[in-house]
């Protein structure tokens, strides 16, 4: 097994309980740094981080997403792109996140093989039973709650579609969407065995975030 089959199947034997975005468009608003994000994530004990970049996606982005798995690779950390199967392989990521928008999910599997984790975004009961989802490897749910980090989100499914979620699939399932450190817990015991953020985590309070990880 080579080292990215490992991050695949160790992801899989033991599934994150945060799973940080480092989102591009948010720390160009807050002021912070892709890279410096991704060091602390991987010092304060992150085991994925997924780098999602909404515009184009020019060579300095590229360069940024290189230099972020860099710190994830170096770390340890599974490294996962959102979107974009094609630029996950060029930069050797550990995976790749789509959404219903994006590629079908069976291409995405055949383009990526068998060694990258495949995460797929679903925001209702329907897409979460699609036939489709059994090519990903975890599903996110969400938006959970309200968020503003999302452009045009789908209608907050709430704990209930969190709980809804869990009765519908066996495979590692993701809450996201206005998910807060005062509200993880309660995400986590509706039936995720994951939540996700991008506005809620800064490098003021990475340390509480990462406790529930361990
Ligand atoms: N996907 P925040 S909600 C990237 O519903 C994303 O699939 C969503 O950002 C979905 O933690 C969302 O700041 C935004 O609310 C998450």
């Amino acid at each position: 097994m080579d080292a990215t089959a490992t991050v695949r199947a160790s992801m899989l034997a033991r599934f994150p309980r945060v799973y940080p975005i480092i989102d591009t468009t948010h720390l160009e608003r807050v002021g912070a740094d892709a890279v410096r994000m991704a060091e602390s994530l991987a010092e304060a004990g992150a085991r994925i981080a997924q780098y999602r970049h909404k515009g184009a996606f020019t060579r300095a982005k590229y360069a940024q997403a290189e230099a972020v798995g860099a710190v994830c690779r170096r770390a340890g950390v599974c490294y996962i792109l959102n979107d974009r199967a094609d630029i996950a392989m060029a930069l050797g990521a550990d995976g790749v996140h789509v959404g219903q928008e994006d590629l079908p999910l069976e291409l995405v599997r055949q383009l990526i093989g068998q060694d990258m984790l495949l995460g797929y975004s679903t925001h209702s009961a329907t897409q979460l039973a699609a036939d489709e989802c059994r090519w990903a490897d975890y599903l996110a749910i969400g938006p959970v709650f309200g968020t503003s980090s999302k452009q045009n989100p789908d209608p907050a499914v709430g704990l209930e579609g969190v709980r809804t979620a869990r009765s519908l699939t066996g495979k590692p399932l993701v809450a996201i969407g206005g998910i807060a450190l005062g509200t993880a817990e309660q995400v986590i015991s509706s039936g995720a065995d994951a939540v996700s953020m991008i506005s809620s985590v800064s490098l003021q309070n990475l340390e509480r975030w990462m406790a529930i990880e361990r």
